[in-house]
C-alpha cells in the first residue's frame, strides 16, 4: 500500500555504489500492483539501473501520464523529483521542464495506453525535437488500469480476456520512434533483466531523444493463450539482436579487439557501449535497416529485442535552440533584462 513507508534503516552491510548510496536509497513506495504485473519488474531494472550508474537521486526528474504504467514512478527514486501529469501529457511537461532546466536527467514513463492512444501526438513531437530524455513506454497491449480494454499497440488476432479478438493494426512504437528520429531505440521485456538493465543504463547515458518500449505483461488482463504480449508468447518469440554492457566514462576503458562480433560505441560524455552481435547482419547504426529488420521479423511473428539503433553523435533539443546553459531559475536580472538598446536592437531587427 502506498501509504505504508518502507523502513528508513538499512542493514550495516548493504552494499554501497560509488558515491555511497545503497540500492535501497533508489526504491520508492511500496507497489499497489498486481503481484507479478510487468511494470514491478521494470521498476527494479530501473532501480539498479540508477544504482550501477552512481546518479545521485535527486539530480533525476520523473515524469508520467495516467495508468498502472504511470504509476509507478512513486515505487522507484523515492528521493527523485516527480511530476505525475494528465493521460498522455508527459511528453509536453516533460519538454517544458527539460527547456528550463537541463541540469537534470529526464525520465518519462508511459504505458502503451498512455503513449500511442491519446498521447500519440505528443509522443511523436517529443521524440522529433530530440528532447534530452530516457522515455519507457512499459507495453501490455491493453488499458490496464481501466481493467484491460485493447490499447493501440495490441496485434490484431490477439484475443482479450472476455475472448473479444483485435482486428485493428497496430502501432508499433520501435517502429514510429526510428521514423520520428528519434537517436536511441530499443526494446527489452520485463521478464529479462539481464538484458533491461544496460539497455535503461546506456538510455540515460545517451544524449538525446532515448526511447524504449518494454513488454509488460499484465497478469490481470493480457497474460491468457491468444495473447501476444504474456510471458509465455514473449518467452517463445523474443529475437534478441545484440547483448549490451555499458561502461560509464570515468571507468578504465579496456577494448577486446579479439571478439570480431563485438562494436564499441562511444557516447557524448566518454562512456563506452559494447554490443556483441547475436545476429551478424545486424547494424545497429542503421536507422533504415533496423526499420527493415523490425519489419521483416514482426511478419514472421517474431518480437525483436536489444538495442536497434543508436545515433552516438545526436544534437538535442538544447542544442537546435542554443539556449543557454544555466537552469532558468537561477537566471538574474541582468540576463532577463538585458536592458533598452538589446530590446531597441531586437525590435530593428523585424522592422
Ligand atoms: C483524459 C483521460 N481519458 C481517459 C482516462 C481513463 N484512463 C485511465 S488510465 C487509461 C489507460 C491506461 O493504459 P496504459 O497507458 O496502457 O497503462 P496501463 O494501465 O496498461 O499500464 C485510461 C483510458 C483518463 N484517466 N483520462
Ligand atoms: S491491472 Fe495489469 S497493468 Fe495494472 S497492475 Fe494489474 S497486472 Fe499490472
Ligand atoms: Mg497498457
Amino acid at each position: 500500500m502506498t501509504y505504508i513507508a518502507k523502513p528508513r534503516l538499512h542493514h550495516p552491510t548493504l552494499a554501497c555504489n560509488a558515491i555511497g548510496y545503497t540500492r535501497r536509497d533508489y526504491e520508492g513506495k511500496v507497489s499497489t500492483l498486481c503481484a507479478g504485473c510487468g511494470h514491478d519488474s521494470i521498476s527494479a531494472a530501473i532501480i539498479q539501473a540508477c544504482w550501477e550508474l552512481d546518479i545521485e537521486p535527486h539530480r533525476v526528474a520523473k515524469l508520467s501520464g495516467i495508468g498502472c504504467s504511470s504509476k509507478t514512478p512513486d515505487y522507484f527514486l523515492g528521493q527523485s523529483h516527480g511530476f505525475n501529469t494528465v493521460h498522455g501529457r508527459m511528453p509536453s511537461v516533460l519538454t517544458g521542464a527539460n527547456l528550463a532546466n537541463r541540469t537534470l536527467l529526464y525520465l518519462g514513463v508511459s504505458g502503451d495506453g498512455d503513449s500511442a492512444s491519446i498521447g500519440l501526438g505528443q509522443f511523436a513531437h517529443v521524440m522529433r525535437r530530440g528532447v534530452d530524455m530516457t522515455y519507457i513506454v512499459e507495453n501490455n497491449g491493453v488499458y490496464g488500469l481501466t481493467k484491460g480494454q485493447f490499447s493501440a499497440t495490441a496485434d490484431p488476432g490477439s484475443v482479450s480476456k472476455k475472448g473479444v479478438t483485435n482486428t485493428d493494426s497496430p502501432l508499433d512504437m520501435v517502429g514510429m520512434a526510428l521514423m520520428l528520429g528519434a537517436s536511441f531505440v530499443a526494446r527489452g521485456f520485463s521478464g529479462d533483466k539481464r538484458q533491461l538493465v544496460p539497455l535503461i543504463k546506456a538510455a540515460i547515458a545517451h544524449k538525446g531523444a532515448a526511447f524504449i518500449d518494454v513488454i509488460s505483461p499484465c497478469v490481470a488482463f493480457n497474460n491468457h493463450a491468444g495473447s501476444t504480449k504474456s510471458y509465455e508468447y514473449v518467452r517463445e518469440h523474443n529475437e534478441a539482436v545484440n547483448r549490451l554492457d555499458i561502461m560509464p566514462a570515468r571507468a578504465e576503458i579496456t577494448i577486446d579487439y579479439a571478439d570480431g562480433d563485438t562494436i564499441e560505441v562511444e557516447q557524448h560524455d566518454g562512456s563506452v557501449l559494447r554490443l556483441h552481435k547475436l545476429h551478424a547482419d545486424y547494424d545497429a547504426h542503421d536507422r533504415v535497416g533496423a526499420m527493415n529488420y523490425l519489419q521483416a521479423h514482426q511478419a514472421k511473428g517474431e518480437v525483436v529485442t536489444g538495442l536497434l539503433y543508436v545515433d552516438p553523435e545526436a544534437r538535442d533539443l538544447h542544442a537546435h535552440l542554443d539556449t543557454v546553459d544555466a537552469p532558468f531559475n537561477t537566471l538574474g536580472e541582468r540576463e532577463l533584462c538585458p536592458g533598452a538598446a538589446v530590446l531597441e536592437k531586437i525590435n530593428a531587427g523585424l522592422r
